[in-house]
């Protein structure tokens, strides 16, 4: 065997992937597709990179030299695990095997326990960037044992993006460490994507702005704070032209978000952990409603369009409409990444992880499809305080949110009276104002509880746990500790 690492599947991501490990000095690259034909056009096309082809598993095994490592870049679930048994069936111990797909993290936790028995490594490992990412640099995310990092390190060092000098990958975690920040990550880009969608929305359909004149304010905030590939994109999706019609492009594309489903996995996670993600559920959650045509058509047609519906705000519109806007926008982004960090303490905590966040904020700075400036403060906090309750109490986010408090009641308010949504930036400051407040209606639903279900409650004033007798005496009764 020659190859020092072998890519398995090569679709759009995994001939991408294959071809900037090929660019890389010291790399030679193995490479195998179930159906050759998509092989043969890698070479017809790339086969100057110096490809190690391989029409069978059998000889694709034999061009690898030990410890064997292969990154499998094929559909996730089924054809991950067909391709898992096809290789571990051939490798030898100490041999490693990479998935590069977006797996569902409890598959790569059980994925990797059934090849650890077999004395394999398997890694599961998140690739985010999507195919000019896989080509030109990534952002990595590798879970998996320490004893493979030490392998795998140096060659996903040499193809991943860099960000101020550094390459954008870290060993994240043991067995599916890797997958779930994955996970969390494309959950992050939901919420980030919508609230850049709700600013646009308000912009164009309060704020008057034409789309031209949005492209320049979109230009304009991705010099600032907000500076990120979203923000980018946002401008460039937005100036494009619609080839057929002369019109903006955005106006003639159907207006139904669709998803593939990494962020429903998160939020389905955050509630299993008890962690608040409001930023990506409502994300999740606005992408459904659009999504049903049926729904809206039946209600836009009942409701009476000068009662209901989107219609200029008979509020005054503050001068400075568009910088409020851009702080509503900043403060809603600050709580989204906060949860997006909580649900990975807790996950971490849940799945026995030992990860280092401000690590990870670094190599989502460049590669991936939430890279921003703002990573950068992210990296910050955590350099200050490892342990941040939440990243709602560094300095920096506490005063940034304060500056821009004022604005974002505001937009809410707006957007509230001019009937255009904006479920992002109102939950993210009902979540703020929830965690802001000295006291909660919790207490009441304590109560009703108790009420309806005999569940006791705490008192504020005396230790113990409560009960009332609602519908007997109406006395308060303590009860007796719970052995459980
Ligand atoms: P696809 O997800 O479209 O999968 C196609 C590949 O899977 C082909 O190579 C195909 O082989 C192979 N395959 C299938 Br399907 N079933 C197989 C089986 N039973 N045995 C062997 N091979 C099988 O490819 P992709 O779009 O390049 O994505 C690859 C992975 O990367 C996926 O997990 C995807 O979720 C992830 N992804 C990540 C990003 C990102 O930004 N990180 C973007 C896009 C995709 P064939 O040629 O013989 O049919």
């Amino acid at each position: 065997g020659q190859a020092n690492i072998g890519v398995v599947g090569l679709a759009v991501m995994g001939s991408n992937l294959a071809r900037n490990l090929a660019s890389r000095e010291g790399n030679t690259v193995a490479v195998y597709n179930r159906t050759y034909a998509r092989t043969e056009e890698l070479l017809r096309e790339h086969g100057d990179a110096g490809f190690l082809a391989a029409e069978t598993v059998d000889d694709f095994v034999a061009s690898l030299a030990k410890p064997r490592t292969a990154i499998i870049m094929v559909q996730a679930g089924a054809g991950t695990d067909a391709v898992i048994e096809q290789l571990a069936a051939r490798f030898e111990p100490g041999d490693i095997i990479v998935d590069g797909g977006n797996a569902n993290f409890h598959d790569t936790i059980r994925r990797e326990r059934d090849l650890r028995e077999l004395g394999l490594n398997f890694v599961g490992t998140g690739i985010s960037g999507g195919e000019e990412g896989a080509l030109h640099g990534p952002s990595i995310m590798p879970g998996g044992s320490v004893e493979a990092w030490e392998t795998l390190g140096p060659i996903l060092k040499s193809i991943a993006a860099v960000a101020e000098g550094e390459p954008c990958v870290t060993h994240i975690g043991t067995d599916g460490a890797g997958h779930f920040v994955k996970m969390v990550h494309n959950g992050i880009e939901y919420a980030d994507m919508q609230l850049i969608a709700e600013a646009y929305d308000l912009l164009r359909r309060v704020g008057g702005f034409s789309v031209e004149q949005l492209v320049t304010i979109f230009q304009q905030w991705n010099s600032g704070d907000l500076e990120s590939y979203l923000i980018e994109i946002t401008a460039e999706v937005l100036g494009k032209t619609d080839q057929k019609t002369g019109k903006p492009l955005v106006d003639v594309i159907l207006d139904q978000a669709g998803s593939k489903g990494t962020g429903v996995w998160t939020v389905q996670n955050a509630v299993g952990l008890g962690i608040p993600v409001s930023g990506i559920g409502e994300a999740v959650f606005a992408r459904a409603v659009s999504s049903k045509p049926e729904q809206r058509a039946a209600v836009r047609s009942t409701v009476h369009s000068a009662t209901f519906g989107p219609r200029p705000t008979e509020q005054a519109m503050p001068d400075s409409f568009v910088d409020d806007v851009r702080a509503a926008l900043y403060a809603s982004k600050v709580i989204a990444y906060a949860q997006g960090f909580d649900l990975i303490v807790a996950g971490a905590k849940e799945f026995g992880w030992d990860i280092d966040l401000g690590a990870l904020a670094k190599i989502w700075r460049a590669g991936c499809i939430i890279r921003a400036r703002f990573l950068n403060r992210i990296v910050d906090a955590y350099a200050h305080q490892p342990d941040l309750p939440t990243l709602l109490v560094d300095p920096y986010f506490a005063e940034a949110v304060a500056q821009g408090e004022a604005a974002w009641r505001r937009i809410v308010g707006i957007a509230a009276a001019s009937a255009v949504p904006a479920p992002g930036f109102s939950s993210a400051l009902a979540y703020f104002d929830s965690l802001a407040s000295d006291r909660l209606p919790a207490a009441l639903i304590q109560g009703q509880r108790d009420f309806f279900g005999a569940h006791t409650y705490k008192r504020v004033d005396q230790d113990g746990t409560f009960h009332t007798r609602w519908s007997e005496d109406g006395q308060e009764v303590e009860v007796a500790p719970s052995t459980h």
